[in-house]
């Protein structure tokens, strides 16, 4: 009987650990592929978030990026944010309208690019924005029996309509970074650190994706992304959700100057070192230098940070229409005072770019 209660046991765990596996679609299969091989060769992509949608001085004009104009290719990654999906809203947080964004991450795909998405959710409970951590039961309130379970629902729900318009004519669904929850290794997104516990953080991540998984969205390819500053293994692997539920082990890190270099240098180490162990492959998910105001950034502060570091690709966030907000930029356009730099950058044989 002992026996006999062992197998059924044995018998239901196999079955539980069955479930959880997550297959990729073969379009996301052959990213991650691409993405293993350019690491492999000492290579890695360049992306940008927003990039076809605004630059410095121009919006929404056919065919234009500041880093094309800058270098003669777009960025080879295209980062793109959910925001304010959840609310129906037919714009993003930034104003990009969501069948604008469709469009482009169908061009970027079709001509050999890799597509990213981020969410900066607002906060259920509140009706603020992600940025909102005053409530610090958010999390607990969202999860299954919460009180605003059924609403976040109905918000994965609208996300999980866009991921599924992202197909091409023949029903190709476009494989796709998602990475939600981010940088929640901070306290400034209703998510962090101090606003949640570990075990909230991992429920909701693994809501998130199972999610998406059961409603067939397995083009989706998961990227995990605290932020840098701080982080020692702990901390990193403290709200980690899982080999099953994670893809792509990330980090966002902004800054510039000597110490910077040192300590992404080091954080990026430890992050290529968990990539290894948990066979997954490492990125830059975000970063760059608000501004710009280092001419020689590129070459000087996150080339130098990461070499010799098998990162992936790395984002460097959107360059926001003076008008709207000045200093927000983060690569160059034309006139910048790093334009040459970028140039330097852009020709150095690790970078890869939608031209390659
Ligand atoms: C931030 C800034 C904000 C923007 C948000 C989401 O870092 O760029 O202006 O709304 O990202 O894109």
């Amino acid at each position: 009987m002992k026996q006999l209660a062992l197998i059924v046991l044995a018998i239901a765990a196999f079955a539980c650990t069955e479930k959880q596996v997550r297959t990729i679609s073969p379009e996301a299969d052959t990213v991650m592929d691409r993405l293993q091989q350019a690491a492999g060769d000492n290579q890695f992509f360049f992306g940008q978030e927003d990039y076809p949608f605004y630059g410095y001085s121009w919006e929404y004009e056919e065919g234009r990026g500041d880093v094309k104009e800058v270098c003669g290719s777009h960025p080879a990654v295209l980062g793109c944010d959910l925001g304010h999906i959840e609310l129906g809203d037919d714009k993003n947080l930034d104003g990009v309208p969501f069948d604008v964004m469709r469009r482009a991450i169908k061009d970027h795909y079709m001509a050999g690019g890799i597509v990213t998405i981020s969410w900066h959710i607002r906060n259920p409970v509140t009706a603020s924005n992600a940025w909102d951590t005053s409530d610090n039961t958010v999390v607990a309130s969202v999860l299954e029996g919460g009180s605003h379970h059924e609403m976040f629902l109905g918000w994965l729900e609208k996300a999980a309509l866009f991921m599924e318009s992202l197909i091409l004519e023949d029903g190709t669904k476009i494989p796709v970074i998602f990475r939600p929850w981010h940088e929640h290794t901070g306290s400034w997104f209703w998510w962090g650190r101090k606003i949640c516990s570990p075990e909230e953080y991992v429920s909701l991540w693994k809501m998130t994706v199972d999610y998406m998984k059961n409603r067939g969205l397995d083009n989706l390819i998961m990227a995990y992304s605290p932020n840098y500053g701080g982080l020692t293994e702990q901390v990193y692997m403290e709200r980690y959700p899982g080999d099953d539920y994670v893809d792509i082990l990330g980090l966002d890190a902004y800054g510039d100057g000597p110490e910077f270099v040192e300590v992404l240098r080091n954080e990026l180490t430890m992050v290529s070192r968990l990539g290894k162990q948990h066979n997954k492959p490492i990125a830059l998910t975000e970063c760059g230098m608000g501004g710009l105001g280092n001419p020689q950034w590129f070459t000087q502060i996150i080339l130098k940070a990461a070499e010799g570091i098998p990162i992936t690709y790395l984002l460097v966030w959107r360059n926001a229409p003076e008008y709207k907000m000045p200093d927000h930029i983060f690569a160059p356009y034309p006139g910048h005072a790093s334009v040459d730099d970028f140039i330097d950058f852009y020709q150095d044989p690790r970078t890869l770019f939608l031209n390659d």
